[in-house]
């Protein structure tokens, strides 16, 4: 049968996007026929990567993992699971079991360098990681943002298509839309007020929020049962708007005009994303965006930040204090944070001799050198290890260090599930997308399990065994929902519930068990809910509705109380307080409608304008009154320098830029080997060569990769 895209166009029956296509939808199409992009295993042999067989790649990999493994224990062999596993189901399941059958404490994950410190709030606060509130957006008449810019990212951890139409509705609706960013950013040019604000200082501008909404006579809700307000008042005491004002260069008028906005508004929300995470003081900042939309008394009502749901649902299990510093990294003692180490101590973990020393990584979609700090010092890190093993789609400063790349499938020849996001929507709905081509590569779930069957049996899986392997999965899967008190499967035959299980093979088994146990779930009655089939059969997706009021189902932690005051928090007033950044100059990330993170730069349609008249995606943006200060002019090249590291980046004025504050976008680099794999791909300079793993969010251990000090000079 043929295999080519014709066209690709937006879905105006979509029960989500409402036809919402952004660029890089288009580009797809480009991606799916990308010459560049691999298509077959790769073995390294002598410093280039050749054609390999599958089973040529899996013994390999067998027989260097296994080795490893028995010489120096699992612990030696470490994974990182990058961005794009959130987008794809079967590589996203399929690492985890890979995980738990390898059983090796050294997991990195993106998360630790983007939104763990938001989980990490939601944990101490709610009980649950997952608990993640997103503005109802259709609903409110006020809505502050801090440190996102949804026009360009289509939100994060928040999925709302159309945000352009949906802020102008608000505004219509005569409600407010307010932003707090160091960049006027695409989204805050929307806005009807932007605050400059320094990096890095937003938990002093919540902190007088809050007490200035106190002022006004805002109370707390005895809707929500809340614990620990003493211990919280006690810190806010001792921050005044006054000193707010002045570390956050946003005036005490400005402050106090905010509280005001959320005090008279009926239906207000507050969200934070990148900007508030990936800062030295992301856990704390995130906490206390959840302590203001409480005593706006706008958490988990109409209009407010609202819990979504989506049909899919995971098995609990029985709850037992917090998936936090159970165990700590081996050589700075970074806690652990929900099964996951910290990426700032990976370098260290593979450099550091002794027992446990990491020897060998395994990458599920990630580009760990250029995404993580000191990237540098991190690429001779990798350099150094016995054996590199990555799945990938693409070519990267990462993969070209790999022993073996397995290839990934084409977008069109993946389905589509989202579970994570799905759960962070502006609205709750459903959509399955089957594989638009078959495909004659092994795919994604095939792949991690056949690393889960090297990992458990130290043996690459004919593939009979690897049929067997995943049958016992998705009976160990039915038996968790089964043990589950909360599932509507609880003490359910396990055998039966595994034969009712729709889908003969592959990660959709797995799909079709958790959205029938799901909320929506036909709970394997026979009755008229959701199954994976149901989804299957409604192209254009599922509605299921607004959000919900939800906060009793939501609370999780053991006393059913909302923590105000966890301990840990409170230790990070202290820190706040103390924390001084005089007046270093502070370099901050930002993102671009056509790339994303590291890769998409090789597709022509994304970088074309922006390439074809030698005009850089990657450019330093300054203030003018800043570059005037320092001798510079557009187009003028600069070093950037911190303490870590120096890079060189084209220099552009612009006034959107707040003073005191450079702005560089992440993701790429100047990687010259690159550009044989990706030919026309787009270079830059690589921000993360200038930040220390040494600057973190100290309560979750998250890279402050945002408010990095450095200098700048003419070149
Ligand atoms: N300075 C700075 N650093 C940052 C950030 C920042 O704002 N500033 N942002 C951080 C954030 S939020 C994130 S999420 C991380 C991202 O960090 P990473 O996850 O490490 O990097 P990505 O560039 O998202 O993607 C990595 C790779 O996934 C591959 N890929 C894409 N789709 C698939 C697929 O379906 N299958 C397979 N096998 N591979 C696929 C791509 O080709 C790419 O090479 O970077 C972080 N780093
Ligand atoms: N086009 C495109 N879309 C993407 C991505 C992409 O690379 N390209 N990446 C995806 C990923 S992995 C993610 S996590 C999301 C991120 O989604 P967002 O968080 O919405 O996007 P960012 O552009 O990172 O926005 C962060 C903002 O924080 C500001 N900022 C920096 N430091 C501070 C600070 O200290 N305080 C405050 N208040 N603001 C600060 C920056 O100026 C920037 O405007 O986007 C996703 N979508
Ligand atoms: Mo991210």
């Amino acid at each position: 049968m043929g295999r080519e895209v014709i066209s690709i166009k937006p879905n105006k029956d979509d029960v989500f996007s409402k036809g919402h296509m952004c660029p890089k939808g288009v580009s797809l199409q480009e991606l799916d026929a990308d010459a560049d992009r691999i298509r077959t295993p790769l073995i390294n042999k002598n410093g280039v990567h050749v054609e390999a067989s599958w089973q040529q790649a899996f013994e390999l990999i067998n027989d260097k993992l296994s080795a490893i493994k028995t010489a120096h224990g699992p612990n030696a062999i470490a994974s990182y699971i990058g961005n794009p596993t959130a987008h794809n189901i079967g590589l996203s399941k399929g690492l985890g079991i890979f995980s738990v059958c390898l059983g090796s404490k050294n997991i990195f994950s993106a998360g630790s360098v983007d939104q763990i410190p938001k989980q990490l709030a939601s944990e101490f606060m709610f009980g649950d990681g997952m608990a993640i509130p997103v503005p109802d957006i259709e609903r409110c008449d006020y809505l502050l943002m801090l440190g996102a810019n949804p026009v360009v990212s289509n939100g994060s951890l928040w999925m709302v298509p159309k945000i352009r139409e949906k802020l102008r509705d608000l505004r219509k609706r005569g409600g407010l839309f307010v932003t707090v960013d160091p960049r006027k950013s695409e989204t805050a040019r929307l806005a009807d007020h932007h605050h400059f604000i320094r990096p890095g200082t937003d938990a002093w501008l919540l902190s007088a929020i809050v007490n200035e909404l106190l002022a006004l006579g805002a109370t707390f809700s005895a809707r929500y049962p809340l614990k620990n307000q003493q211990a919280l008042s006690a810190q806010l005491q001792l921050m005044t708007t006054e000193e707010a004002a002045q570390r956050t260069g946003i005036a005490v008028g400005d402050i106090k005009e905010i509280a005001r906005q959320l005090f008279d508004a009926k239906r207000a929300a507050v969200y934070g994303r990148v900007g508030t995470t990936l800062q030295a003081f992301g856990t704390l900042t995130s906490y206390l965006i959840e302590i203001v939309n409480i005593l706006t008394g706008g958490l988990d009502a109409e209009g407010g930040a609202m819990f979504p749901e989506q049909p899919y649902s995971a098995a609990r299990s029985e709850k037992s204090g917090h998936p936090y510093n159970r165990y700590q990294s081996r050589v700075s003692g970074y806690p652990e944070v929900f099964g996951l180490m910290p990426a700032a101590c990976l370098i260290e973990e593979i450099e550091t001799q002794g027992e446990d020393q990491i020897r060998a990584l395994v990458v599920f979609a990630g580009n760990v050198v250029v995404s993580n700090p000191d990237s540098v010092r991190l690429e001779a890190a990798l350099q150094s290890l016995d054996f590199i093993v990555a799945i990938d789609i693409y070519h990267n400063e990462t993969t070209k260090l790999a022993d073996v790349i397995l290839p990934g499938t084409s977008p069109f020849e993946d389905s589509h599930y989202d579970e994570f996001l799905g759960a962070m929507g502006y609205r709750n709905t459903a959509r399955y997308s089957p594989p638009v081509f078959a495909s004659d590569r092994m795919d994604e779930w095939d792949v991690a399990l056949s690393l889960a069957y090297i990992a458990t049996n130290g043996a690459v899986a004919t593939a009979r065994q690897l049929a067997e392997f995943e049958n016992n999965v998705v009976a160990g899967a039915a038996a968790s929902y089964a043990r589950d008190k909360t599932s509507p499967l609880y003490d359910r035959d396990v055998q039966q519930l595994v034969a009712m299980i729709e889908p003969e093979r592959g990660v959709e088994r797995l799909l079709d068990l958790g959205i029938r146990a799901g909320r929506w779930g036909d709970h394997f009655d026979g009755g008229e809910g959701l199954t994976l089939q149901k989804l299957i059969d409604s192209p254009n997706g599922i509605d299921l509705g607004a959000p919900r009021s939800r906060l009793a189902e939501v609370i999780r932690t053991e006393d059913g109380m909302i923590d105000l005051g966890h301990e840990l928090i409170i230790r990070e007033f202290e820190r706040l307080r103390i924390r001084r950044t005089n007046d270093d100059l502070l370099l901050i990330g930002r993102r671009n409608v056509q790339t994303n993170n590291t890769w998409l730069h090789n597709l022509p349609s994304l970088t074309k304008g922006s390439l074809a008249n030698g005009k850089q995606l990657c450019t330093l943006d300054i203030n003018p009154d800043d570059a005037a200060s320092h001798g510079l002019k557009s187009g003028d090249w600069a070093e950037i320098r911190s303490s870590t590291g120096a890079i060189k980046a084209q220099v552009k004025l612009s006034k959107l830029i707040g003073r005191g504050v450079v702005s560089l976008p992440h993701g790429f680099s100047n990687d010259t080997a690159i550009k044989q794999g990706n030919r026309r791909s787009q270079r830059g300079a690589n921000y993360n060569a200038l930040a220390s793993t040494g600057f973190v969010d100290v309560v979750s251990a998250t890279a402050a990769l945002n408010g990095i000090p450095v200098t700048i000079s003419r070149m």
